[in-house]
């Protein structure tokens, strides 16, 4: 009928500006030729309301639970017709407006279609129950091309193709809040990257690294039963058949769990699902038992068994060439953690100096770590510093030698998590038959925003801030310099720059990363002094706000955080001494020892970032944050060099429940991520590219007829001519030509068709020779 006749239904051939025009959200935009319209209501959610009849300029809608209402027209937001009910991107909306995003985000959601185009980007919605969408059969599918259906397998096949096509690096880049999705939408895609095989069990061994790093890596926090604490980019290589070759995981990992919340599932793996043997061998309790697992008060998860997940981690340290003597150290360690946590001081004069009490707690340490027990007290209870030229042993007062002795066990555990990233490394180590291609995926620990944030969530939320800018750099503005460099006709549009908040965090002297560091290092510098800093110096910056008592506001792109700073500057300092450090370097067991050298090296290396000198005679060392932002660098630089493919989870609601939609929630998450905006620029936008050269070069033996001049312009442009590319669908640039989305698979097919056909007749004529 007449309504639906008005609507452009795919994309017509007219001039680019008119386009622009019909499809901006400022269309004047009138109800009167109208059937329907969102309304919001009163709690703020969209309902779409049937209009009545409209006069001068108010409505009288009805909405769905039959009430009539009267209301102004620009207070209506035109709704897309039904016939574009779940259309799979969101490119194809005639009209672009939030309540229209949400209604058909959530239509494909309630029917387990949680998984919707956004131009370029992959919108994932996490449906937390088992949806039917994934398995061998659903990957064959996605190779064949047999199902278009958005779907991280599909991205997947995307990046794979490329990779192949333009003999680039790709990456598969996930985001999104705590809870979101994340570490299964990559497991997701690393399935379907292990479909394509490898031979000798390779891409069996990566799928394995899953169980373990999660095991050794995430926690329960209030947002998540199954939280990443580190980020983690995993490269995949590939052979020139195309098959699996290797891989290799970096990480960057936060310090430790919040408090309140369950510690790293390793732990209570362990003690749930220990053999008997092992559990003589490490005097293993239950989990009830250790002080460290008993803070929070939270035992178990639900739905999850502890000791059929530990059987799962030993088969998988199993997979990536752990021997049985290394897992029986691992375990050995992670007992070693537990008991330290169960040692305690009693005050031995009258200046409150403390002495690690001979308890069992101690005396299994001492036997687990392979060390005398007389020097294991030592260190808990002393410190060795050199004034001058004289070394002095200092006693510790109770708080100093509990902060000795938590730092001793972080820093076990944190070594531990490297060595077993180095040691699957080693046993994923690509082999000869390496090309030097290869898809990264990268999964983060989400944005985070509790009640009560600390020195966890600041280093959390700063990661997120970086990713966010590569997400904008590469969505908005290296999209539009390009256009504007090869000089194509281009209307600008404008995006959510998090440059200020990233700014805050990383300016020299005065950011947040630097006043930290700067903090530390001032032996009288305490949370207060470091917060009254903050609001001295950051005070002027629109993303910084200083709060009462020791706290600061950070206005992420992803909303505002309070964080408390207690707890911050020893956090940083990371308070290990040099007695641990020895200590560990005179252990029999063979772990204890590696992880010794593996510390004195890290605090020989050349220092990039601000030192501290808290420590008295262990100076000299990388703060923790310096060192986060490092690993940070790293990963991120890995990333520069790839084609990036961008998945965003949302999460629609705060219970992990499968049955709620919040819509408030959801649109909060696809503001702060620019989704709308990246449809904006993709369907004004000309995504894919080629050079001149490259275009006549793979397309060029596609002519019938020739060319008179073989210079790439001229064959580029008779290609363009013979297939019938309309010119709504291309520009010629300067250097390359610009497709809108899908113009280029109608020459990929051909040129396959026709290169099939040309290796058939090959292969025929061969088989007559023969
Ligand atoms: P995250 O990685 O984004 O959070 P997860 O990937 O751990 O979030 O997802 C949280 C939970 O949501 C999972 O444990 C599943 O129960 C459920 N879930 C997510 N995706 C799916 C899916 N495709 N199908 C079924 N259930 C799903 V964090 O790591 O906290 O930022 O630091
Ligand atoms: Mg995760």
């Amino acid at each position: 009928d007449e309504d639906l006749e008005t609507v452009p239904l795919s994309f017509p051939s007219i001039s680019m500006s008119s386009r622009e025009r019909r499809w901006s959200d400022t269309t004047p935009y009138s109800s009167k030729k109208k059937l329907q319209s969102w309304f919001q209501l009163p709690n703020g959610n969209w309902e779409l309301g049937k209009i009545i009849s409209t006069s001068g300029n108010e409505s009288i809608i009805s909405l769905s639970d039959g009430k009539v209402l009267k209301v102004k027209e620009e207070s209506l937001v035109p709704a897309n017709p039904d016939i574009l009910d779940g259309v799979d991107d969101l490119m194809q909306l005639s009209y672009l407006n939030e309540p229209s995003v949400l209604y058909n985000l959530q239509y494909r959601y309630n029917q387990n279609m949680i998984y919707t185009k956004a131009g370029p980007v992959l919108v994932a919605i996490n449906p937390f129950k088992k949806v039917p969408l994934y398995g061998n059969d659903y990957i064959e599918a996605y190779k064949r091309k047999a199902i278009e259906s958005p779907h991280v397998y599909a991205i997947t096949d995307t990046a794979i193709r490329e990779m192949i096509r333009d003999e680039v690096n790709q990456s598969i880049i996930i985001s999104g809040e705590s809870g979101a999705g994340k570490t299964e939408t990559a497991k997701i895609a690393m399935q379907y990257l292990a479909a394509l095989g490898g031979g000798s069990g390779i891409e069996y061994e990566i799928l394995k690294t899953n169980p373990i790093l999660e095991a050794f890596g995430n926690a329960k926090t209030l947002r998540n039963d199954n939280s990443s604490r580190f980020g983690k980019l995993i490269e995949i290589h590939f052979s020139e058949t195309g098959k699996i070759s290797g891989a290799n995981i970096q990480t960057c990992r936060v310090v430790q769990c919040n408090e309140g919340e369950r510690s790293y599932h390793i732990f209570y793996q362990l003690c749930a699902g220990a053999p008997p043997s092992l559990r003589g061998k490490l005097n293993l309790q239950n989990a009830e038992d250790y002080k460290y697992l008993r803070q929070s008060n939270c035992y178990s998860i639900a739905g999850i068994n502890d000791a059929e997940e530990f059987r799962t981690v030993m088969e998988a340290l199993d997979v990536v060439h752990i021997g049985k003597e290394d897992q029986e150290n691992v375990f050995a360690m992670l007992a070693a953690v537990l008991w330290l946590g169960n040692i305690s001081f009693t005050v031995i004069d009258n200046e409150n100096h403390v002495q690690a009490v001979e308890d069992e707690g101690l005396l299994h340490v001492a036997k687990l770590i392979g060390c005398d027990i007389e020097d294991l007290k030592l260190t808990l209870s002393t410190r060795k510093m050199k004034v001058g030229n004289d070394n002095i042993v200092q006693k510790l007062t109770l708080s100093q030698a509990i902060d000795a002795r938590d730092a001793l066990a972080k820093s076990i555990y944190a070594c531990l998590f490297d060595w077993l990233v180095e040691q699957i490394n080693k046993s994923l180590a690509v082999g000869k038959r390496r090309t030097g291609r290869s898809i990264s995926i990268l999964d983060i620990y989400g944005f985070e925003s509790f009640n009560r944030n600390s020195f966890e969530q600041f280093c959390i939320n700063y990661a997120n801030e970086r990713l966010q800018q590569h997400f904008n750099r590469h969505l908005f503005k290296l999209e539009q310099e390009e256009y504007i460099q090869d000089g194509i006709d281009w209307a600008k549009v404008e995006f959510e720059d998090n440059q200020d908040c990233l700014n805050l965090f990383e300016k020299r002297p005065l950011g947040l990363l630097s006043l930290l560091d700067e903090e530390s290092t001032f032996p009288n510098g305490t949370d207060l002094t470091f917060a009254n800093k903050l609001k001295q110096h950051l005070n002027s910056n629109s993303c910084f706000k200083g709060e009462r008592d020791q706290a600061f506001t950070v206005h992420h792109y992803a909303g505002q955080v309070t964080y408390d700073t207690t707890g911050f500057l020893e956090k940083n300092r990371d308070l290990l001494h040099l007695d641990s450090i020895q200590l560990l370097s005179s252990c029999t067991c063979p772990l204890p020892q590696i992880f010794a050298c593996h510390m004195l090296t890290q605090s020989d290396k050349p220092v990039v970032g601000p030192l501290h000198k808290s420590g008295g005679a262990d100076s000299q060392k990388l703060s923790v944050a310096t060192k986060f932002k490092g690993q940070l660098f790293l990963l991120m630089q890995r990333l520069e060099s790839t084609t990036p493919h961008f998945i965003r989870c949302i999460k629609p609601n705060n219970l992990q429940s499968p049955e709620s939609y919040e819509q408030g929630l959801v649109l909060q998450q696809l503001r702060c991520c620019g989704v709308l905006e990246v449809v904006r620029i993709s369907r004004s936008g000309f995504p894919t590219r080629m050079s001149h050269q490259k275009f006549a070069r793979r397309y060029g033996f596609l002519l019938l007829d020739n060319v008179a001049s073989q210079d790439p312009l001229s064959v580029s442009v008779a290609i363009l001519h013979q297939f019938n590319i309309l010119p709504d669908m291309y520009q010629v640039g300067y250097t390359k030509l610009f497709f809108r989305t899908g113009q280029i698979g109608v020459l990929e097919d051909t040129r396959n068709r026709t290169l099939h056909g040309i290796l058939r007749v090959q292969s025929c004529f061969r088989g007559h020779q023969a």
